[in-house]
């Protein structure tokens, strides 16, 4: 065994030299978006799906919303409107509540701001693109139905995943809400603050008695970055091109009934040579490994290897993920403080025979 990893350690300083640095390059990462989405607002608002006293110059104010966790609201049917809200609702504006979008991306409940064109005449078009991550999968997202008092469509925490996966594609109809601020009761009534407001509601009378919907929210994933599931084909050796000399062998392995990932880490510390070695069972359809290592101590070479006197001591534990089949990322706690916390990120230098990565 010990010439093995002898030989392994070899490997990682001679194979860069061999193969280039091809492909090997790991500056490609993005970890900060779990998903991509198109949105397409559709407005079918006309005449001809709500004829009762039809606006001239019918129109969709700004898009405006962000993606969120459930602690987070931006509007919400029976509850007060934010000014934020009151102000998108009877203006079309939307720096009030990007500010209060802000707030809430600084309390660490929402993340992503979200802004999109109107449309300057319904029915019509208009898309824009967002990224999403898995802790913050909702999404709110609202527009003015102009002319009109207080008149909008929207969303509220729209969840883009189900059953732990991004929804590839999903309409959401949209139906008219009064925001509760403005007593106007035909699109182009004058301004009559509300006072006190009351709760957001859905107008489900003059002029939108019939029901129809005014159009419809399209979402269209992109593309995601989410993690490979584990399998055998991850197995083999990692190494950091940019820190030839260093690197990890993991094997993914089924052993009766077992799941089991083994990992060695090859490194360094204080000029000598480091493994860390360890192994964890993991459940089938994961999509990392937590795995716990220790270094190992307490006996020689060849004959000197004395089995009794070999000890492991524990070192920390990390967490592999694979944003592709070819590439790991590292993130490892120590419970020494000479070694801290900190991620790596490294690309399949071999991987096994017959084993393909796709
Ligand atoms: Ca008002």
């Amino acid at each position: 065994m010990k010439y093995l990893l002898i030989y392994f350690s070899t490997f990682f300083v001679l194979l860069p030299v061999l193969s280039g640095s091809q492909k090997l390059h790991a500056d490609d990462f993005s970890p900060a978006f779990a998903a991509r989405y198109r949105v397409t607002f559709e407005a079918v608002w006309s005449r001809t799906t709500h004829p009762d006293q039809f606006p001239p110059g019918p129109h969709f104010s700004p898009l405006i919303g962000m993606t969120h966790q459930s602690s987070a609201t931006l509007w919400q049917s029976g509850r007060l409107a934010s000014e934020g809200i009151e102000q998108m609702a009877e203006l079309g504006a939307t720096g009030v509540l990007s500010d209060e979008v802000s707030a809430l991306i600084e309390a660490a409940q929402a993340e992503f701001i979200l802004s999109g064109s109107g449309i300057g005449l319904s029915p019509g078009f208009t898309s824009f693109e967002f990224d999403i991550t898995q802790a913050f999968p909702l999404v709110s997202l609202v527009s003015m139905i102009a002319p009109s008092p207080d008149w909008f469509i929207g969303i509220n925490s729209f969840n883009l995943r189900q059953n732990g996966q991004w929804i590839e594609q999903t309409s959401v109809e949209l139906f008219p809400y009064d925001s509760g601020t403005d007593s106007g009761l035909t699109f182009t009534s004058s301004n009559a603050d509300t006072n006190p407001a009351e709760p957001i509601a859905r107008i489900n009378d003059s002029p939108f008695a019939n029901s129809a919907p005014l159009g419809r929210f399209n979402f269209q994933l992109i593309e995601t970055n989410s993690n490979v599931p584990i399998s055998g084909n991850l197995s083999g050796l990692y190494y950091d091109p940019d820190r030839s000399g260093e690197g990890i062998n993991l094997l993914i392995t089924k052993q009766d009934q077992r799941n089991i990932a083994t990992l060695n880490w090859y490194t360094y510390h204080n000029n000598q040579q480091l493994w860390l070695v360890g192994n964890t069972d993991y459940q089938e359809d994961s999509d990392q490994l937590t795995i716990d290592l220790s270094s190992s101590q307490g006996s020689g070479f060849g004959p000197a290897f004395n089995p009794a006197a070999f000890e492991l001591v524990p070192w920390g534990s990390v967490t592999l993920t694979f944003p592709s089949c070819d590439r790991v990322i590292i993130d490892y706690t120590s419970s020494n403080p000479a070694f801290g916390s900190g991620r790596q990120e490294l690309v399949k230098l071999l991987g096994v025979a017959d084993l393909k990565c796709e």
